[in-house]
């Protein structure tokens, strides 16, 4: 299949690849056509403070408004007043590029990402039990073979489409697949067996199975004896969780879990995975973990062809989570509070390790502390549109308002990029080399196939640019007397933002003090900077290799040339001429005594109950035709016409008692505020919940109501569970 999109010149083609054997979602064959969208951002825009208004500008005006910026808020509040939120969509190279710009270019502790909203739950699980977070710890083709198949909260018929090839092939080769979901989805429709719990209670129902296994003689006594610690604590635990409690709480009855355990423990070949409907949660990792611990007790992690695993989300959600954007980490999945850790990409950034900052915050306490009094003043926001796709929305719109400071790169004037004071047009996936790692730790090349537009610049040349000029400005300020560079700038080159900055920060002459780096390529400082943020991908690469080097995602091995000769490389990969990983765990785990860890965890009751005033149970979650935040699918007119707006989906039997037909205007109240969309009967989900897609802005936008309450572990937010109140609008 060819789909030609728009006059852009550029087709997409099918590729026979290991993964995808040439298949990709509506999503990818229609993505070409935002490369020449008449919405796409193709120079930068500063906030005109006279009219309130984003006014077309030069990239020196616009960065030296940045940079000024910048150094008011920090002059005035210090480094950790700069924040900077990136993406899991962002290649490995962005991705390690923005952890270090915001640890020795911008020096403040204050970075995190999207990713936070994501993967951060099964991520925390998988590193306490195991060691390591690798989302498929085998070969994704391992599903094809599996005998009994567990997808909790998962549902890849919608959200990863080229996934279900290969649940087909497991079908096909007599294996059951059994789906955990409050709906039935287009993924449950395909299961030998769908549990349809409560949303919230995932934890209960995988003790519940435990408590089975453990009755029935299905636990592996010899594996849980060689290969785990802490089994004691958990089985005292799940002793308590008899299948009728379970029943009781979380509606599955008891015949379903006892199949569902006697598929998993009886079984062969058994993989257990979870996804954010498990995840998303206040108690997201000990969810996890408790279907961790199930495979441990079953001893599936490392046996051939079983274990656990965690779907991935983004392009590159496992990459992204890898080389330094999380707030606590440094590249190779290193921890920032580790001293070797430090001492060891300190050395490769050429600075003092104790001039790297400490561990930040989690993504949703860092937005919520914008513009508040401690909290940071400026924020620098990469692949990400949190306007549309924070929890409790709202309020973060508020906080971002709140700022003195909004700076976004991004391709498209996002929800986000509307409230900026700077929007930096940035390239796009076919306009720009790189790597993403995807779901099964396989590291690819993306390959630029054009150019981006002549007023676009790349991720990595817009840190560079801000690197660059904010060493310049460093500089300048630490400079001996005599030696300051002059400030006499070209005329009619002045930052439009000068003044803007300088009212609000009276008494700090910073602005337009900052040369662009044309004016000052002489200069040893702007020479060492423009070196220590290289904006060809290859060389950030290579750096990222070395910095990773001995972590635990460990990408030494890994070239370009070596990804394309094998069609990707799993990390960890320490050596050019060594093998790479493709399966972890066969003879330990990544823990210092080599054996995983189980850990006791109980259920406990969502951060919000239901009660008289919000007496429905609210769930969000995706569709087919629209990514995320929508900003960019949205714009794809076939995209468009298929997921067209947001709709709230409820059983017919409680729109009945509420006077609800298909189609009608409904307006979803919860403590936080309130969001409209069009009813959708459907007879497949619990009468006692409601689901909305979160993709849709203003009147439609689901986190509007969404609660902020988050895991204390992960920091991920409860999205997948508040209470609520659906009347006719
Ligand atoms: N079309 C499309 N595909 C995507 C994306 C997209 O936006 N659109 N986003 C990508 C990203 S970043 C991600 S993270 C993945 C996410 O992929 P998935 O995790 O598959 O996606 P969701 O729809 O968020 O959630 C899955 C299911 O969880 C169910 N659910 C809700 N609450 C609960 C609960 O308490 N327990 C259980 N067991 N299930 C529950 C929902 O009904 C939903 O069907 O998709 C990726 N792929
Ligand atoms: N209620 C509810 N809310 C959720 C979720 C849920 O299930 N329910 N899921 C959560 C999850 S799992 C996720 S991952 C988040 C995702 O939500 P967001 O983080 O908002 O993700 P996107 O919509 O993909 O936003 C990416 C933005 O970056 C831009 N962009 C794309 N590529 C690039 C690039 O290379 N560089 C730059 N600079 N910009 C780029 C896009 O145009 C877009 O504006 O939403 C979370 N929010
Ligand atoms: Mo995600």
């Amino acid at each position: 299949m060819t789909l030609r999109a728009g006059d852009t010149g550029v087709t997409v083609h099918p590729r026979q690849f290991p993964t995808n054997r040439g298949g990709l979602c509506q999503k990818g064959w229609t993505a070409a056509e935002l490369l020449d969208h008449p919405d796409r951002l193709t120079t930068p825009l500063v906030r005109d403070p006279a009219t309130d208004t984003l006014r077309p500008a030069s990239w020196d005006t616009a960065l030296d408004r940045v940079v000024a910026g910048i150094r008011a808020v920090q002059a005035d509040a210090g480094r950790d007043a700069v924040a900077v939120f990136g993406g899991g969509g962002l290649t490995n190279e962005k991705a390690y590029a923005l952890g270090k710009f915001a640890r020795i270019g911008l020096r403040t502790r204050h970075i995190d990402y999207n990713g936070r909203f994501c993967m951060s739950s099964a991520a925390a699980a998988g590193m306490r039990a195991f060691g390591i977070d690798r989302g498929l710890p085998f070969p994704l083709a391992d599903l094809g073979r599996a005998d009994t198949l567990l997808l909790v909260g998962a549902n890849p018929a919608e959200t990863m489409p080229p996934l279900v090839r290969w649940l087909t092939e497991q079908r096909g080769n007599g294996g059951k697949l059994i789906v955990v979901d409050p709906r039935v989805t287009a993924t449950a429709r395909q299961a030998d067996l769908h549990l349809q719990p409560l949303p919230g209670t995932d934890l209960a129902v995988a003790n519940a199975l435990l408590h089975i296994a453990l009755t029935e003689g299905w636990v592996d006594r010899a594996y849980v004896a060689e290969r785990t610690t802490g089994f004691d604590a958990v089985r005292r635990g799940v002793a308590a969780w008899w299948p009728a409690r379970a029943e009781q709480l979380s509606g599955v009855p008891v015949a379903d879990l006892e199949a569902t355990a006697r598929a998993l423990g009886t079984g062969g070949r058994v993989i257990i995975l979870t996804a954010r409907g498990a995840e998303q949660h206040a108690k997201g990792v000990d969810t996890v973990t408790a279907y961790v611990n199930l495979a441990l007790a079953l001893g599936l992690p490392g046996r051939d062809g079983s274990g656990y695993g965690c779907l991935t989300g983004q392009g590159n959600g496992q990459g992204g989570r890898e080389h330094g954007q999380k707030a606590d980490q440094l590249p190779g999945y290193r921890k920032i509070d580790d001293p070797a850790a430090r001492e060891h990409v300190a050395g490769v950034w050429g600075v003092p390790a104790d001039e790297l900052p400490g561990p930040g915050v989690p993504a949703y306490q860092l937005l919520d502390a914008l513009g508040t009094p401690g909290g940071p003043r400026a924020l620098l926001v990469f692949g990400s549109n949190p306007v549309v796709s924070a929890p409790r929305a709202a309020r973060i719109e508020g906080r971002l308002r709140d700022l003195d400071l909004l700076v976004v790169a991004d391709l498209l004037l996002s929800e986000t990029a509307a409230l900026a004071d700077v929007v930096l047009p940035t390239a796009q996936w076919a306009e720009e080399d790189g790597t993403m790692t995807n779901l099964e730790g396989r590291v690819l090349r993306r390959r630029a196939l054009r150019p981006p537009p002549p007023d676009v610049r790349t991720d990595l040349a817009i840190i560079a640019g801000l690197a660059a000029r904010l060493a310049v400005a460093e500089a300048t300020d630490t400079a001996p007397a005599g030696t300051a560079p002059t400030t006499t700038r070209t005329p009619g080159t002045a930052p439009a933002g000068t003044a803007l900055a300088s009212t609000r920060t009276p008494g700090t002459e910073l602005a337009g003090t900052a040369p662009a780096p044309a004016e000052t390529a002489g200069r040893p400082e702007a020479a060492v900077s423009a070196g220590r943020f290289p904006t060809d991908p290859a060389a950030v690469f290579a750096e990222l290799r070395r910095a990773s080097a001995g972590g635990a995602a460990d990408y030494a091995g890994i070239s370009w040339d070596r990804i394309d000769a094998d069609d990707g490389v799993y990390w960890p990969c320490p050596t050019e001429d060594g093998p790479d990983t493709p399966r972890l765990f066969a003879d330990r785990f990544a823990t210092p005594d080599g054996r995983a860890r189980f850990h006791a965890v109980d259920h406990r009751p969502a951060a919000e109950q239901v009660c008289a005033t919000y007496p429905l149970h609210f769930t969000t979650g995706r569709v087919l035709a629209q990514y995320q935040s929508g900003a960019q699918t949205r714009r794809v007119a076939a995209l468009r016409r298929a997921a067209p707006e947001a709709f709230v989906e409820l059983h017919p039997d409680l729109a009945a008692r509420l006077g609800i037909d298909d189609g009608d205007p409904v307006r979803v109240t919860s403590r936080r505020g309130e969001f409209r969309a069009p009813a959708r009967l459907s007879a497949g989900i619990r009468p006692d919940t409601v689901f909305a897609p979160f993709h849709y802005a203003g009147a439609g936008r689901a986190n509007s109501v969404t609660n902020d309450a988050v895991d204390p572990i992960s920091g991920m937010p409860e999205f997948k569970i508040c209470a609520v109140r659906v009347e006719k609008a």
